[in-house]
């Protein structure tokens, strides 16, 4: 097996879990174990910065030490004549290289482009960059270049009294009926402001890449959720042909919104790697990962919910702000959740953006969609106790029958299901509501109910699937796995379509110059490759058929045999009364060496214009209202808390959530990224929060062990349950998004589940001990 070449293995784990059923675990649907898991376990999978290339080079960041200010000089001399250094990036002597478009496709102003910054907008700015024959060596000479400033206040955060109300982003307001009226005249009102803190991707491997020029030509060895994208932005910053950028990452250690576009440090090592003529590594350290890009903006909601006397919502008005940089845009949409969770007849959203002195904030799983529903299934809860009802009955009191902002039915929503599932698979209709009323010698039991929703993306894609001599199966393309599963459900695609076991099909992933695939966000990939893997293999199949049933020297041609069974690898007629024989020694008896087929999620016709714009951009993707139906995923998740009476200590100690992704490609798959995501919401709720030095605007938690995730020890067991039903105007198989919607809702679930146990309303993220006490 080569690095790229992924496949199943033999053993238990192609056979799944014994609660398979019916389903064999290698076709869709089945509970096969991960394909890439031995090479990843084993160390065999190679990541980015690993790989070995004569005369490589190695790069290290300079960056500012001050927020907000300018560059007045920089002394490199020092470093120069150190040990080993080859070259001392600065503005000064970068290449001139010019501004790439953005994933959006809009066409980029026609002024150049430097990743080091003189202008300096935020503290961690690349200013300079050393590179030198050993990392070491580098890392010496980078702390000789002598950096002098001329410094200027800083907004440090949303809190700054500078910061003011922002920027209005017209895009976002959203407003039927008259809200403020109805909300001033409802019998029941509440109204508060939920916030939550700057939160980082923290993936398991750290960014990073190596740029390796041959003349034109530019390979990039880098952790990507998006080769095609991130091959654009190279071949425009560098301006050379689209083809001549090839983007290599067939392993990437989590990614989590972080991986999908090359960020400034990027263009820092292909620059040097030019410059110089040799490969140059540039690997991100851990700190440099809370600023060489952005996590999840800071945000501030309030959320007012007018209602009458039985807990019925007349009325939401929802205002949202968000951090973005001094000089980049970013909108995290924070009315997404509020606008379709519940049915209102009347509704205003609005949301500003602060530029503060941070690096731009980027995409954490579910954007928009977690902080949204932070407010929104915090604020019902509270709806829930002012007028006296369960939170699971206020919950279903308001449920939405179609979507309330598109007036459109849902495609599916199986929420009602899930809310049912949920409760009784938890046990709440034993939940005594009075808050406090619950507990267990000195710890307050809390429990807490929340949903959460994510939209279904989609877009396109492009599989390339080969039937080879020796009966085996390729599928190949540039779509990528970062822990999700794409390596596995594409060859449960290709097995089950051609009639192979899924240990015959090869899966490669990751390089740019296989077949395209657009970024992995969104949670869109396993939708958009099941559905062009499929179509690549069935006409893959057809084409083997016809070739049995036409082909003069197929042992089927002389039985004029109209129908044929392609199962287990071997070819027979359905009646078993003719021949039989393995793929292999049909396509040797036609002396064919190979069956190759395209498959794409494209409308039919399609330009090779259109093809790239929707592989290198986001522009021609659907919204998930398109056309007569509007498409979410849905979850429900009961989350029970333990307080610590005396040192509000907050432990989760059991979750259920019921979840409505469509039809399952993998359930084993899908329940671990379900997992995935309400563990990443129990840190959210518990423990995120990257902490502003505010005199000196820097993030000082710039580390895994200041920047507390949850570890095993702060996840109990976790239950989910599957609810949905395949979905057909989702995507081609039938199944919704699965990445991302674990995460929403677990974050104002415990929130809830605190309160219940405590009688404190805490709106402020992380749930901290000081915040209870
Ligand atoms: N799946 C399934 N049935 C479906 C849909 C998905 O069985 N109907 C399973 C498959 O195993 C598939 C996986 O769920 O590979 C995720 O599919 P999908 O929801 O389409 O999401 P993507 O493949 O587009 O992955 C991206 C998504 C996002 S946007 C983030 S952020 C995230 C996430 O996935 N980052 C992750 N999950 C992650 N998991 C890991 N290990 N690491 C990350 O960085
Ligand atoms: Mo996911 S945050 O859309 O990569």
């Amino acid at each position: 097996m080569t690095v790229h070449d992924v496949r199943s293995r033999h053993g238990d784990s192609k056979r799944g879990d014994a609660s398979d059923g019916a389903i064999l675990a290698e076709a869709v649907g089945g509970r096969l174990s991960r394909i890439d898991g031995p090479a990843k376990i084993t160390g065999a999978a190679k990541y980015a910065v690993e790989q070995q290339l004569e005369g490589l080079s190695h790069a290290v960041l300079v960056e500012s030490t001050i927020a907000a200010g300018k560059v007045r000089s920089i002394d490199t001399a020092a470093a120069e004549s150190a040990p080993g250094v080859l070259l001392v990036l600065m503005p000064d002597n970068a290449l001139r290289l010019n501004t790439a478009t953005d994933w959006l496709g809009t066409p980029p102003p026609d002024i150049p482009y430097c990743p080091l910054a003189r202008d300096i907008t935020f503290s961690g700015q690349h200013v300079a960059a050393v590179v030198a024959e050993s990392f070491e060596q580098a890392v010496a000479a980078a702390a000789l270049v002598k950096v002098a400033y001329h410094e200027t206040p800083a907004i440090v955060d949303l809190d700054d009294p500078k910061a003011g109300d922002g920027i209005p982003i017209d895009t976002m307001t959203k407003e039927w009926g008259d809200a403020q009226a109805a909300f001033a005249a409802a019998p029941v009102r509440i109204c508060a402001a939920y916030n939550t803190p700057r939160e980082y991707q923290a993936p398991m491997e750290p960014h990073g890449l190596i740029a390796h020029w041959q003349g034109d030509q530019l390979t990039v060895w880098e952790p990507s959720q998006w080769l095609d994208g991130m091959a654009r932005t190279y071949a425009e910053w560098f301006g050379v042909p689209f083809e001549n950028v090839r983007l290599v990452s067939p392993f990437i250690g989590g990614g989590f919104g972080s991986k999908a576009f090359a960020y400034g440090y990027g263009a820092v090592a292909a620059m040097a790697a030019k410059m110089l003529g040799r490969p140059v590594k540039l690997a991100v350290t851990r700190p440099q990962t809370f600023t060489a890009y952005g996590g999840r903006a800071a945000t501030r909601q309030t959320v007012a919910l007018g209602a009458d006397a039985e807990g019925r919502i007349q009325s939401i008005v929802h205002r949202g702000v968000n951090e973005t940089s001094v000089d980049g845009m970013w909108v995290e949409p924070l009315g997404s959740v509020t606008s379709i969770m519940y049915a209102t007849p009347n509704f205003s959203s609005r949301q500003n953006v602060v530029r503060v002195n941070t690096v731009v904030p980027g995409a954490l799983r579910a954007p928009g969609e977690n902080p949204s529903a932070f407010g929104v299934e915090c604020a019902i809860d509270e709806l829930a106790y002012e007028v006296g009802i369960d939170p699971l009955e206020i919950r279903l009191r308001n449920y939405a029958e179609q979507d309330p902002e598109a007036n459109k039915p849902w495609s599916t929503r199986r929420l009602r299901e899930a809310f049912a599932a949920g409760a009784e698979a938890f046990g709440w209709s034993k939940r005594a509501p009075e808050p406090r009323s619950m507990r267990d010698g000195n710890q307050l039991i809390g429990w807490g109910v929340a949903a959460g929703t994510y939209p279904v993306r989609r877009a396109y894609g492009e599989a390339m699937v080969r039937i080879l001599a020796d009966g085996s199966v390729e599928v190949e393309s540039s779509s990528i796995d970062m822990g999700q599963g794409t390596y596995t459900i594409l060859a449960q695609t290709a097995a089950e379509v051609v009639g192979v076991a899924a240990e015959k099909v090869v899966v490669k992933l990751g390089d740019s110059r296989y077949a395209r695939a657009g970024v992995t966000g969104g949670s869109r990939l396993a939708g958009v490759m099941t559905g062009a893997v499929h179509k690549a293999a069935t006409a893959a199949l057809d084409e083997l058929v016809g070739l049995a049933i036409s082909d003069p020297n197929s042992p089927f041609h002389a039985l004029q045999a109209n129908t044929l069974v392609v199962a287990n690898g071997r070819i027979a007629s359905p009646r078993g009364d003719g021949p039989e024989v393995s793929i292999a020694e049909l396509l040797g008896s036609v002396g064919r060496s190979q069956i190759e087929a395209m498959g794409d999620t494209m409308p039919a016709n399609s330009t090779a214009d259109d093809r790239y714009k929707n592989y290198t951009t986001i522009a021609t993707a659907l919204s998930h209202t398109e056309g007569d139906y509007s498409r979410h995923s849905w979850c429900a998740h009961f989350i029970e808390v333990r307080v610590d009476e005396d040192f509000g200590t907050v432990r989760v100690s059991r979750v259920v959530s019921a979840l409505d992704s469509g039809r399952l490609y993998n359930p084993k798959l899908a329940e671990s990224q379900w997992k995935g995501g309400i563990i990443m919401g129990i840190g959210q709720a518990l423990l995120e929060e990257g902490i502003v030095d505010r005199r000196h605007g820097r993030i000082v938690n710039n580390n895994l062990a200041d920047y507390l995730i949850a570890t095993n020890a702060d996840i109990p067991d976790i239950e989910v349950i599957s609810v949905g039903i395949p979905d057909p105007h989702s995507s081609a198989l039938g199944g919704k998004g699965v990445g991302e919607l674990g995460i929403v809702g677990v974050a104002p679930a415990i929130a809830n589940a605190v309160f219940h146990a405590t009688g404190k309303r805490v709106r402020d993220l992380p749930i901290t001990l000081e915040k209870l006490i």
